[in-house]
């Protein structure tokens, strides 16, 4: 991929760059190469040796990889009676801390409303706050079935993906889900699937409650491995028989990791992502005492230990497409707001921040995934997956997102290390090797050494291009 021979290019001879990135280790999804990086006009321009630019920052001792793409957020996003605490500038904000310059959200239309219309008012925030680029999944719910013909359209408008739920109120019915499968799979979108079994979840959350199980101990015991694992092997199933491909997202344990494995030996066209916090965080968290407890409730939810050893196997083994990160924080007051029963605390956790850290700390720096792998779960096969066509990669012609790694940089995690506003977060004392020096986006230093220079809403909406 390193062209040592360029020394000019259709921007004229001789080669002048806004900006070169020396020297560094340039980590892709299937290389690692010493090197310079030349950005012209945004875009990464030429890949060689000795690039001069307008400004050169030397990057020796560093890698540098694709800006990281978390294809699973949610901001500033009504939940319940709450909205999750990060907004666009906060939570893109937080992005940039961690190396993440794409992200993909979430739209959910109201009964009445076009999904065209529905994109449109949830692009109005994302646009006036976001710091980097963004897209949408479009949800479709119970009271969206009508909609299903607007599909194409809402494609060619971008949202190339769509999100169903098999939990919540907005769950379908299986009935329902094999329709929505098969209009996504006919116009070629890519489905992206909560799975867990709601009517079980309902029946065992009544149950723990009748018996007075109402302590946060009893949420993951209200949600077993096993009706994840039913679940998503179900609606595999159905989108096999609708003739559609999916994406399993937020896998939180070996069982459902078994579904996809007999799933992929049928020939079934599935993808899934996890998350940090089932590789690093476990359900004894819940056991804490007060607030403490009910801070990590996130669904599905977090699982024995060695639920999390055997899922880095799986990610150590290839199973896993993405990692991505399914960010939705609450405040501690809206946590802590109802104590009386583990169901009426709002369900969500921060983690866009540390992910592409804690995937090279704890993934790279353990040695359970290569540096490549790093970037491939957590930059490129997110960008190619979800169809961000100038994102996820450091190639010629692409934007110039860009992160520079310091991979020696030793850290603690604690509120104050980091940019959420939630103000806690669920990996607190965690230690941590490696952290993003520089973050860059089309080009544009938004974060150097700490220091944060990205303007409110400069972000940009970018398409999701899923079909062929
Ligand atoms: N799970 C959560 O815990 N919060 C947001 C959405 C989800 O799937
Ligand atoms: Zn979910
Ligand atoms: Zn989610």
């Amino acid at each position: 991929m390193i062209d040592n021979n360029r020394k000019d290019n259709k921007f004229g001879s001789p080669l002048m760059f806004d900006l070169v990135i020396a020297n560094g280790k340039i980590i892709t999804s299937t290389s690692v190469t010493l090197g310079d990086i030349g950005i012209k006009d945004g875009k990464i321009a030429a890949l060689g040796q000795d690039l001069e630019g307008a400004r050169v920052i030397d990057a020796a001792g560093r890698l540098v990889t694709p800006g990281a793409v978390d294809t699973h957020v949610h901001l500033e996003m009504p939940i319940g009676k709450y909205t999750s605490t990060d907004d666009f500038y906060t939570g893109t904000r937080a992005a940039v801390y961690g190396g993440t310059t794409s992200i993909i959200d979430f739209v959910e239309s109201r009964q009445a409303q076009t999904f065209s219309d529905a994109l449109e008012e949830r692009r109005a925030p994302a646009a006036a706050r976001s710091v980097i680029d963004y897209g949408f999944h479009m949800t479709i719910g119970p009271d969206d079935l009508e909609k299903l013909e607007q599909i194409p359209e809402i494609m060619e408008a971008g949202c190339g993906s769509f999100k169903l739920y098999m939990a919540y109120g907005l769950h379908l019915r299986d009935d329902q889900l094999y329709k929505a499968l098969s209009a996504v799979g006919k116009a070629g979108g890519l489905p992206v699937v909560h799975a867990e079994n709601w009517d079980i979840i309902c029946a065992l959350i009544e149950e723990n409650i009748a018996k007075g199980n109402t302590s946060p101990h009893w949420h993951p015991r209200s949600r077993p491995e096993e009706f994840e694992a039913e679940a998503a092997g179900r609606v595999i199933q159905i989108a096999g028989q609708a003739g559609s491909r999916v994406h399993i997202f937020h896998v939180s344990c070996p069982q459902v990791v078994e579904e996809i494995s007999k799933a992929r030996a049928q020939g079934l066209p599935v993808t899934a992502e996890t998350c940090p916090q089932y590789l690093l965080l476990t359900q004894d968290l819940y056991d804490r005492e007060g607030v403490e407890g009910a801070l990590p409730i996130c669904s599905p939810p977090l699982r024995s230990d060695n639920s999390r050893r055997e899922l880095w196997q799986a990610v150590g083994s290839g199973l896993f497409d993405t990692i991505s990160t399914d960010h939705c924080p609450f405040c501690r007051e809206e946590k802590a707001a109802d104590l009386s029963a583990f169901n009426k605390i709002p369900g969500g956790i921060p983690s866009m921040e540390i992910r592409f850290s804690a995937m090279y700390s704890e993934g790279v720096g353990k040695e359970l995934i290569s540096e490549s792998e790093w970037v491939d779960l957590c930059c490129t096969t997110p960008a190619r997956l979800f169809g961000l066509k100038q994102k996820g990669e450091i190639a010629i012609g692409r934007d110039a997102d860009i992160i520079i790694f310091d991979p020696e940089k030793e850290w603690t995690v604690t509120p104050d290390e980091l940019q959420e506003s939630a103000g806690w977060t669920p990996y607190e004392g965690i230690k941590l090797k490696g952290r993003p020096e520089y973050t860059i986006s089309r080009g544009e230093i938004l974060l150097e050494k700490g220091e944060f220079k990205a303007e409110k809403g400069r972000g940009l909406f970018q398409k999701t291009e899923t079909k062929g």
